[in-house]
């Protein structure tokens, strides 16, 4: 038998459940965490615990009052500062310039994304910058610190292109560096072997070819010099086929980072446009990696990048947004607990935490 509503009814209850919708989703949303310096801008974190310490090696952001573009104009970095840790709730240190780009001999302009390694009692800086013909490429400098200041080599290592330089070393000793972003990383401009100045402003522009990869190489033990080929960071769909231009969400952006957990290497990263960060897993330094899902919503600002560092037996990814300024070009670092599950998954961060606070 059907009931029928009355009218008056139906009355009542639909403005109830409007108020109720409009309660639950106008609730302001709560930042996971928060900044962990707010007298300086900072962004890109790569963190690496030394000595027992934790060492932040982030972009510095300014204002340089550079319009945004699709080019990262904007992002006109200057100077790197080194920022440290006792402990992952503790006070942090801002170990003031480190390198300055009036002291690299072949800068142009925009120091993005740095990391560190250590070997032998040397400390080594890796940075992108531009060269003077406005043509990314990757420098080292060294210091007997890890916090600087640091002395960049008169030029930049040779074979290097692009940007976003993450240096990991296995448990045998040897180092890798992964390297490269798409867009304004300009990583689709060397897609021919060489520089291509004409190349696309965005990517290879073949929806239905695989995806640009990031770029993985041995280091020498002097830890300047790459040691062999540049070679692709596969990843593969669950088919085993790699992943296409076209798949926005999951294809390689920039931003790379790898850490090895339980015998395997994970391989992360931004996929830019869609702001997600991503993982891989593989056997081998080299992949290919298999694509296992997304691992942080996007965050408040257009990019997204990141570390994950193991401290005192607990892991941790690093992160920006935008919380502090609320503009693309002025981030700020954060960071937040990471957990690798039972069957090896990495399980999902939301940077936001919703609240069901009733809007007034
Ligand atoms: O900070 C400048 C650039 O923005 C980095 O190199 C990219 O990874 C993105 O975060």
């Amino acid at each position: 038998m059907k009931r029928k509503f009355k009218t008056g009814r139906l009355m009542l209850i639909v403005p109830l459940l409007c108020q109720a919708v409009n309660v639950f989703s106008q609730a302001p949303k709560q930042y996971l965490s928060q900044p962990l310096i707010k007298s300086i801008y900072t962004a890109d974190p790569s963190v690496h615990v030394f000595n027992g310490k934790i060492y932040i090696y982030p972009s510095h952001d300014i204002n340089a009052g550079i319009p945004e573009n699709d080019n990262g104009d904007h992002f006109a970095m200057r100077d790197y500062h080194i920022l440290s840790m006792n402990s992952i709730d503790g006070p942090v240190t801002d170990h003031g310039v480190a390198l300055d780009i009036k002291d690299i001999p072949w800068a142009g302009r925009q120091l993005w994304a740095p990391d560190c390694a250590y070997n032998n009692g040397t400390y080594f800086l890796y940075f992108p910058v531009k060269d003077k013909k406005d043509v990314f490429h990757i420098g080292v400098a060294t210091s007997k610190s890890p916090v600087g200041p640091f002395k960049a080599e008169p030029q930049p290592i040779k074979g290097s292109f692009s940007i976003d330089p993450a240096v990991f070393t296995d448990t045998d000793g040897q180092s890798y560096m992964y390297f490269g972003g798409i867009w304004g990383g300009q990583l689709q401009r060397w897609a021919g072997g060489k520089y291509n100045p004409n190349g696309s402003k965005t990517d290879l522009q073949k929806d239905n070819q695989p995806a640009l990869n990031c770029k993985v190489v041995k280091l020498k033990a002097n830890m300047k010099e790459f040691d062999g080929p540049v070679q692709d960071v596969i990843i593969l769909d669950a088919a085993g086929k790699p992943l296409l231009g076209k798949d926005h969400n999951r294809r390689f952006f920039e931003g790379s980072w790898m850490h090895k957990y339980n015998g395997k290497y994970y391989f992360t990263y931004s996929t830019g446009d869609t702001h997600l960060l991503a993982y891989a897993i593989g056997d081998r330094p080299y992949g290919p990696f298999h694509y296992k899902g997304i691992f942080l919503k996007p965050v408040q600002g257009w990019t997204t990048h990141h570390s994950i560092v193991e401290f005192k037996g607990k892991w941790y990814l690093f992160y920006h947004d935008t919380q502090l300024s609320g503009k693309t070009h002025l981030r700020n670092v954060k960071v937040t607990p990471l957990y690798h599950q039972p069957d090896g998954s990495i399980a999902m961060i939301d940077p936001f935490k919703p609240t069901t606070t009733v809007k007034k």
